[in-house]
């Protein structure tokens, strides 16, 4: 591929966008680069992802706005389609996907790590939507997940303003869980990624779908939708072996349950 690095590291996927000379912008040939990564990442053997941008100066600075500025709209229609299915198929990908955000993540960048179950950025990140100044709204879903993940309020004056926003202020107001130097960031991914894949895939594949499915629907129908994937773990060799670890004081395989199946 000639955008996009992916590397196997045991149970982790770690997927680079590299493009760094346009600051990994996203252009329509990244995009199905992108979607083809994820089509072949074996499920069987891969237990967490983790989402990075090449170089050490940006994570994404957004879609290209080269290629889109001679769009017409129907090109500019399939362009948001293509990028918004590869996002959706980021955030509902069965495992867990950590974005791990080294500088810019601006307009389709913020879009895409919000499209990721957790975010952590290095100090040096700078966030935002700055669409409106270009004479667009944000279209790789920037208008549903900001408010989502930030709130109405925080989400509709970086929107409305275009204003970028430091690391610091992206970790006080929710938009990544943690901060780290750029020399730490991966290290910090990585790890966070391991702590996922030790633990029972099938339990956190489910989490992940009940929390996204759950958050569409009132509390009376998510709680329904909580219930069909708890009761989807039992009878796995993941909940036997988990339930008979703690249950024989096994402390030594409770603290690492393996090996679990994986589907
Ligand atoms: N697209 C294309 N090239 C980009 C780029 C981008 N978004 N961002 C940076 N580059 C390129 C620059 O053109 C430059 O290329 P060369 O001139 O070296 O060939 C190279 O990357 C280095 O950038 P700078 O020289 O500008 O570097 P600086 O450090 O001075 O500035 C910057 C960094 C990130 C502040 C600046 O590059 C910048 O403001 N970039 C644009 C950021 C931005 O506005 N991003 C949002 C793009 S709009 C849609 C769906 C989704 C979207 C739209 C439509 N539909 C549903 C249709 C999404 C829209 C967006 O994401």
């Amino acid at each position: 591929m000639e955008f996009i690095t992916y590397e196997q590291q045991e149970f982790v996927g770690i997927i680079t966008i590299n493009r760094p000379k346009a600051l990994n912008a996203l252009n329509s040939k990244v995009l199905e680069e992108l979607d083809a990564t994820l089509n072949n990442v074996d499920l069987d053997t891969t237990r967490c992802l983790i989402l990075t941008g090449a170089g050490d100066k940006s994570f994404v600075a957004g879609a290209d706005i080269g290629e889109m500025s001679t769009l017409t709209k129907a090109e500019g229609e399939a362009f948001g389609k293509k990028g918004n299915d590869v996002f959706r198929k980021l955030e509902t990908f069965p495992i867990p996907v950590i974005a791990a955000i080294n500088g810019f993540a601006l307009g389709g960048g913020c879009e895409i790590a919000m499209s990721c179950d957790i975010r952590i950025c290095s100090d040096n990140a700078v966030f935002g939507q700055p669409e409106v100044g270009l004479g667009i709204t944000p279209g790789f879903g920037g208008t549903q997940r900001l408010a989502r993940t930030v709130g109405v309020g925080m989400a509709k004056q970086m929107i409305y303003t275009g204003r970028n926003i430091k690391a610091d202020e992206a970790f006080r107001i929710g938009l990544v869980n943690a901060v780290h130097t750029q020399e730490e960031l991966m290290d910090a991914a990585k790890k966070l990624a391991s702590i996922i894949s030790c633990n029972a895939p099938i339990a956190v594949r489910n989490c992940k779908k009940a929390i996204n499915d759950g958050l569409q629907v009132d509390m009376d129908q998510a709680l329904v939708i909580e219930e069909k994937l708890f009761g989807d773990c039992f009878e796995t060799e993941d909940q036997k072996a988990g339930m008979g670890n703690f249950l024989e004081k096994d402390k030594e395989k409770k603290l690492k349950v393996v090996p679990f199946q994986n589907k």
